[in-house]
């Protein structure tokens, strides 16, 4: 009998209304049943969001360094239950262990930082125009908010919206990912053994197009903190908008690492496996565009397909995996669709490019490590995010071109060069349109205590992360104190 699990509502585990429910499977292995979870509604929802906002009249009050002494805590529970989350999630998502550690640990650098940020949570003071009479700027919670995350960090991204939404004394529902909540249970455990009061944090399973958008819809919910394609994302951003709901979106990348000539190659062969292969291409940081000077390009795509080929794909709770599956049948037809649109565009195949069914494998959603070369920038594999071990390349003859390539697509969100001119570095830092820009580094693996989002289509301007994400989970209050004992005009009683 699989295991059956529940939402988390008013602190209690609850099954859904309907009674519906819907199967958590191994991308690896497709006979494995993890669990069987409530397919929510929008009645699960809207009890909630009430549970939510009856706790919201508490919690908005409590210290913030308190409720950051809870997320210590909570940290310290991830930090215990590390090897156990990293293997439910490897085997609920596929993800190699190595991977599924470092989401965990993403985790908990991002409850310590939120624990340290109970203490400062800065506003400002400033001078008033007028005598006796004080300013200030504090930050106020925004209310209930609403949490939509996707399966690929499915520790890391729900903990970025989580612990800063609740540092800042909102209270929450959580609608995680259809592929992942396993993952999702397991945090909302450690919450609830932390010490988070009853309502201040929900859970509700359940697929986007009924849990999701009833959450989207729901008037009670100030804010919506979306991880996902850009396609939702827009459709997200309508209905807030429609309703003046605040949204906050991180959405898709079509992320490129420049290769100058002058760059160290063995360093950026490493990073551009790396970028594009790790977490099977997964990430919308991934590296799924290489733009490489002509003089190099002949001698980096001859190492990346043999470094490719080698990779040893399978279940990722095998530690000497180095890639696992990709998460479900659905996204192995996107990849392998996209693979035949390239070809037909007329890039040529290097390797790769095929479902991989060896040995054990024939049962999981696997696909080998592919790469294009002879790509143009205008090709639909070089446009649209695949999400996929796929990796386009692009040839560019001057340092000029391969910045235009680069910032040629609708989306902004990473991006990465490799050279040793440090004047190019710099040109690079400036002129290239994205959230985040690495310098002989690959595309992926940002920090947690800096801002991450991107520019265009990645998103609507807001940067998870760092300090910049207590201005999503946050309002900003002006406040003003006249001790003078009169009543004082401003911009009138302080001109000559
Ligand atoms: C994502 O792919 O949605 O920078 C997040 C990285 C990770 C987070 C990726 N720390 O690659």
């Amino acid at each position: 009998m699989a295991e059956h699990f529940k939402n988390y509502i008013d602190g209690q585990w609850v099954e859904s209304e309907s009674g519906k429910t819907f199967e958590n499977r191994n991308p690896a292995n497709r006979h494995d049943l993890i669990g069987v979870f409530p397919s929510s509604g929008a009645k699960d929802v809207d009890r909630a969001v009430s549970a939510a906002k009856k706790a919201f009249s508490k919690w908005r009050l409590v210290p913030a360094p308190k409720r950051g002494e809870i997320l210590y805590r909570v940290g310290e529970l991830l930090r215990k239950r590390k090897e156990e989350i990293a293997r439910i999630m490897t085997r609920e998502m596929g993800k190699i262990l190595k991977e599924t550690r470092g989401d965990v640990q993403e985790g908990m650098d991002t409850a310590f930082y939120a624990a340290g940020e109970g203490r400062r949570l800065f506003g400002e003071t400033t001078p008033s125009e007028l005598f006796d009479k004080f300013a200030m700027s504090v930050r106020v919670p925004v209310g209930v908010c609403g949490l939509i995350t996707p399966w690929n960090f499915p520790m890391a991204i729900p903990t970025w919206k989580i612990f800063p939404a609740l540092l800042c004394g909102n209270t929450l529902v959580l609608k995680p990912a259809e592929d992942t909540p396993h993952t999702a249970v397991k945090l909302f455990e450690i919450l609830e053994e932390a010490g988070v009061p009853p309502g201040v944090v929900n859970l509700v399973h359940g697929r986007g197009e009924e849990a999701g958008a009833a959450l989207v819809r729901h008037k009670e919910v100030r804010l919506i903190s979306f991880t996902g394609s850009a396609a939702v994302g827009r459709e997200i951003a309508s209905a807030c908008g429609r309703q003046l709901k605040r949204v906050s979106l991180e959405l898709g990348g079509k992320n490129g690492q420049i290769v100058m000539e002058d760059a160290d190659l063995n360093l950026a062969v490493e990073g551009a496996l790396w970028g594009a292969f790790g977490t099977t291409g997964q990430r919308c940081t991934a590296t799924s565009r290489l733009i490489v000077h002509r003089d190099i390009k002949k001698e980096m795509t001859d190492r990346l397909v043999e470094r490719a080929e080698k990779i040893r794909i399978g279940d990722g709770l095998d530690e000497s995996v180095e890639m696992g599956p990709l998460i479900n049948e659905a996204a192995r037809e996107k990849v392998h669709r996209y693979v035949q649109i390239g070809k037909e565009e007329g890039a040529r195949l290097l390797t790769g490019g095929t479902i991989y069914e060896e040995g054990n494998w024939i049962d999981g959603y696997f696909y080998r490590p592919t790469i294009f070369d002879r790509v143009s920038p205008s090709m639909r594999i070089a446009q649209e995010e695949i999400f996929g071990p796929v990796l386009s390349v692009i040839e560019v003859k001057s340092f000029e071109e391969a910045i235009e390539v680069l910032n040629g697509t609708p989306y902004g969100l990473s991006s990465s060069i490799y050279t040793g001119d440090v004047a190019r570095a710099f040109r690079a830092m400036r002129d290239l349109e994205a959230g985040i820009t690495y310098i002989n580094g690959p595309t992926i693996g940002a920090e947690v205590h800096l801002p991450f989002g991107g520019v265009k289509d990645t998103g609507n301007g807001h940067r998870e992360a760092g300090t910049t994400v207590y201005d999503i989970f946050s309002e900003w209050k002006a406040v003003y104190i006249d001790y003078s004992g009169k009543l004082q005009k401003a911009q009138i009683d302080n001109v000559e």
